[in-house]
């Protein structure tokens, strides 16, 4: 296969889990533009089939990804990477209406850690590694670490990270509240793709809105947020599925959710 036929993100359909494998292992999946835009084409087509209910992003053992391609960047100026809207695929997914869950096993460096903070959730391995090491090439973060990272573990460590290049392991991870779970290497995929299956069962558009409510806790005043939640609140009883659970509850029965 020529190599710029290379599938740059594996898609593999596990029930209503969609699983996307970044497909860069001889450079640590080091996030170019080709791959990022293939993600997020993948990303936007299967957003839209109503059989997924759930995303998982996955590296591979020895790096989730390493960062944005420094190769590919090295030599660009500030004019082509505006030009190129080099950074704009982090801008799309954004959108996604999933749950998309990371799961992180060795290097999470960089735009890979951005990447990674950009999912919804994160599952680690023992062996992962999280960090910014842009301070190193004379640069600083620029798809979010400064901001989603500070959000998720506090000033202080943030500042640690992004002006000393201190990195993160998987149990710093866990207490600084950067991840979700730790687990061995063997099992950090299963962990990630049962987790997504739990939620992929639940009922769609409370998970979808859920998603985006919990979401604009980062973005938005502490009374709009609790506004713009409760009138998803009322919206979920315009569906049959806040019918069907309710009623399923005193019936003492599972649920069973369309989606609609
Ligand atoms: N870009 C390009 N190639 C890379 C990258 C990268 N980020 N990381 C690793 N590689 C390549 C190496 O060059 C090497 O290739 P080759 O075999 O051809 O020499 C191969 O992957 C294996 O890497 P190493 O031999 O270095 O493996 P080690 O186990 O010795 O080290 C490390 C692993 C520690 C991960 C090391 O490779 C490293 O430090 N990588 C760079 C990490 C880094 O600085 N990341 C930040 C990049 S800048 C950034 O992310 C800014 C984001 C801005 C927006 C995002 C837009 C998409």
């Amino acid at each position: 296969m020529a190599n710029e036929d290379k599938q740059l993100i594996l898609v593999e359909v596990r029930g209503r889990v969609a699983l996307l494998t970044l497909n860069r292992p001889e450079a640590m999946n080091a996030l170019n533009s080709a791959l990022m835009i293939e993600l997020m084409a993948k990303l936007e087509q299967l957003d839209a089939d109503e059989g997924i209910g759930a995303f998982v992003i996955n590296g591979d053992e020895r790096a989730f990804a390493a960062g944005a391609d420094i190769k590919e960047m090295a030599e660009a100026s500030s004019v082509e990477l505006l030009l190129r809207g080099h950074i704009s695929p982090f801008d799309r997914i954004q959108k996604i209406t999933k749950p998309i869950i990371a799961a992180v096993s060795g290097w999470c460096l960089g735009g890979g850690h951005e990447l990674a903070m950009s999912c919804d959730m994160i599952v680690a391995s023992e062996s992962a590694r999280f960090g910014q090491p842009e301070i190193n090439l004379g640069v600083i973060p620029g798809a979010g670490g400064t901001q989603r990272l500070t959000r998720a573990v506090g000033k202080a460590l943030a500042m640690e990270m992004v002006l000393n290049n201190r990195t993160l392991t998987a149990e710093d991870a866990l207490r600084s509240g950067l991840v979700n779970k730790v687990v061995p290497v063997e099992r950090y995929l299963d962990e990630a793709i049962q987790l997504a299956t739990e939620i992929a069962a639940r009922a769609p558009l409370a998970v979808r809105l859920g998603k985006e409510a919990v979401n604009r806790a980062f973005e938005t005043h502490l009374g709009d947020g609790i506004q713009e939640e409760r009138q998803a609140f009322y919206f979920l009883f315009a569906s049959e599925d806040q019918k069907e659970g309710m009623r399923a509850f005193s019936e003492k029965r599972k649920p069973n959710w369309k989606g609609k």
